[in-house]
């Protein structure tokens, strides 16, 4: 087993995805996207599953979240900015807060909201303000004075008058409190017949666009159209559809269209979380481009959505931008949609492909994991490009328990980790190719080794913030086979520990390089700066290939003190056992099969003497991983930090 697939062992499960739907952990409908700051600021209805005594075959909303991202990849949730209990006029047991709006007027942030009023009748918007997008939003008692109906948008337009349209569709100028009407309501003319609601008004290149979800014949569901004006409240001008109507019948959709970094894109939604329910809707995201007249192009629905994926990142290729004829998809868990997809390849010459992936942050040493079921043994190939693309990494697939492996993984999803023949520079295209019989793919994440050590350089460093000495001098470790940690005792370890090893153990400080004999092996000291606070010996024999278990480490660092420094102790933790000399006197023996604690155990009173101090230490194992943590306390117990280590 190379060093690459030790690693995996304790590889940490991954983290963020980043495709169609765009939020995986709640319900998210009628997504209006507004750009602050930079920031693009999602404010979608919060779809829930109807709690007892509610109509489970409606729409059911009882607060919204608000989201951010600066990628349209990574969402951050901030929580819950409004319930049906904080807004003064909302029946609090309506569960019907529907889509709303936020906008930006002179660093006044206005969320607008269509909700069931206290008296039941009917649907009013009301309005709440803040200094920030993400709130707190201080609440209106009463709804905006006018308006009956749903779906609030909000245009600011240039000359600083600021509309609301909703419904299906009217409009009206706001007054500068952005809370009341400036003016009287008026239906939108040039619309085609039909049902219309969630209208989302926007200005581009000095044309107004009422875009807008429409049912453009009976027993259809909701398509998105739009229409153009050269003014804010029309008469418009029906120019035609940007989305068609969904697929698999889900009768809503409702959109936003924002301008992100000189991109424009389209946030709408889909019921992908709950297939045999169209009222619980998950937002996504894809790309929108205008004709140099002015017109909207059609947009068609992609699984793969927007934004770059770390290559890092987990790949949901189920999420794929693009697939040879034959590939699948379906729920891992057809109870719970939310725990994502897989894909299937058909067989021999299958590919899915899946865009934008930046692999710019990939180390020569990274490789490639990939989550994957098959019947037979076959092979998958990524690519970078296209289906004959140069080999990123080959999969083989393994699934029948062979001589020496006791696992039989037919039909069963198991991780399988590839080495790296190619690492594509930049944002790549990759291309995932059936090589054999069909396989199943749920996702990719390539991995950077982790690191534990760097070498050190010839600088002096301080104590970390909590006083531990990161750098130090580590001997390649001595075989000392210990088949288990309980013979540590006091007296085997004063034996063991005071054995002479090699020459000069206690006399001489080790330098970097400086190779020793140890009985039959030829052993090389290495001065390094450990990542962390705990000097993980473990990993540091694993990345040199040497033996992990029943070794004796060796480990000195000099400490310059630019005072005397007396009533100090030294507080070490360690796996396993551990014995430490300050400048040649036993300060400290942690005998017994014990565990990695800071402070585990703490001197007697030290004085630490201005300039070079020396500490030395062993650590001893069994069948454990070692390592240990090392600070200097003062006599109230604080970490002493005013040094430096050579
Ligand atoms: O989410 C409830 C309603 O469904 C919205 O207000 C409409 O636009 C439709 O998406």
């Amino acid at each position: 087993m190379n060093h690459l697939f030790k690693l995996l062992l304790l590889a940490l499960p991954a983290m963020a995805t980043a495709q169609n739907p765009i939020i995986h952990n709640q319900f998210t409908a009628d997504p209006t996207a507004r750009v602050f700051d930079g920031k693009v600021y999602l404010y979608p209805s919060h779809d829930i599953v109807p709690p007892e005594g509610t109509r489970k075959d409606w729409f059911c909303m009882e607060d919204y979240h608000v989201f951010s991202s600066s990628d349209l990849t990574n969402w951050h949730d901030h929580g819950i900015i409004a319930t049906q209990h904080d807004v003064p006029w909302v029946n609090a047991k309506s569960f019907s807060m529907w889509a709303p709006d936020c906008v930006e007027k002179n660093g006044k942030y206005y969320f607008y909201l269509p909700a069931v009023p206290e008296d039941g009748r009917g649907f009013r918007i009301g309005v709440g303000t803040s200094d920030s997008p993400t709130g707190p939003f201080i609440f209106e008692d009463k709804p905006i004075e006018g308006i009956m109906g749903i779906d609030p948008c909000v245009l600011n337009d240039d000359d600083g008058q600021s509309y609301i349209y909703w419904g299906g569709v009217s409009g009206a100028p706001l007054n500068a409190d952005m809370k009341s009407l400036a003016g009287k309501p008026t239906r939108m003319e040039g619309l085609p017949d039909g049902f219309k609601e969630g209208p989302f008004v926007f200005k581009h290149n000095a044309h107004y666009y009422l875009t807008f979800p429409w049912v453009r014949h009976e027993g259809g569901t909701e398509t998105l159209a739009y229409a153009m004006s050269e003014k804010p409240l029309g008469p418009w001008e029906f120019k035609g559809i940007i989305m068609q109507e969904s697929a698999t019948r889900c009768w809503t959709n409702h959109h936003s269209i924002v301008c992100y970094q000189g991109e424009w894109y389209l946030f709408y939604h889909h019921n992908d979380y709950s297939p045999r329910d169209d009222k619980r809707r998950a937002a996504r995201i894809d790309r929108l481009a205008f004709n140099p007249d002015g017109t909207i192009q059609e947009v068609i629905p992609t699984l793969r959505g927007v934004g770059i994926t770390q290559a890092t990142a987990r790949i949901e290729v189920d999420r794929y931008s693009k697939a040879h004829e034959g590939t699948t998809i379906a729920y891992n868990d057809t109870l719970n949609p939310f725990r994502g997809w897989h894909a299937t390849l058909p067989g021999a010459k299958g590919w899915i492909a899946y865009n934008e992936v930046d692999c710019s942050k990939l180390s020569p040493n990274a490789y490639l994991t990939a989550n994957i079921k098959a019947s037979e043994n076959t092979m998958l190939t990524v690519r970078d490009g296209s289906p004959k693309g140069k080999i990123i990494a080959r999969i083989p697939i393994t699934v029948e328990a062979g001589e020496g492996r006791r696992r039989d993984y037919r039909n069963q999803w198991y991780t399988a980790t590839a080495q790296l023949e190619y690492i594509p520079k930049g944002i790549s295209q990759l291309y995932i190719c059936s090589e054999g019989t069909e396989v199943s793919i749920d996702w990719l994440q390539f991995k950077n080794p982790e690191s534990y050590f760097t070498p050190a350089t010839e600088t002096p460093v301080k104590p970390d913030g909590e006083g531990f000495v990161r750098r130090w001098t580590l001997l390649e470790p001595i075989d000392k086979p210990n088949p288990s940690n309980t013979v540590f005792t006091d007296s085997y370890l004063r034996e063991h520990f005071y054995m002479e090893y090699f020459p000069g153990q206690f006399s001489t400080v080790p330098r970097n390089g400086q190779r020793v004999k140890a009985g039959g092996q030829r052993l090389t000291w290495h001065t390094l700066d450990s990542e962390r606070y705990n000097i993980k010996l473990f990993r540091f024999a694993d990345a040199l290939d040497k033996r992990l278990y029943g070794v004796l480490f060796w480990a000195a660092t000099i400490i310059d003190c630019p005072e005397e420094m007396t009533d100090v102790r030294l507080s070490v933790g360690s796996n396993s056992a551990s014995m430490w000399w300050l400048n040649g006197q036993e300060v400290l023996l942690l005998s017994g099969d014990r565990r990695m604690v800071r402070d585990d155990a703490v001197s007697n009173r030290l004085t630490l003497k201005k300039g070079h101090n020396i500490i030395r230490g062993a650590v001893i194992n069994g069948p454990g991983m070692s390592d240990f943590c090392l600070r200097f306390i003062d006599k109230d117990g604080k970490p002493i930090t005013h040094f430096t280590i050579k």
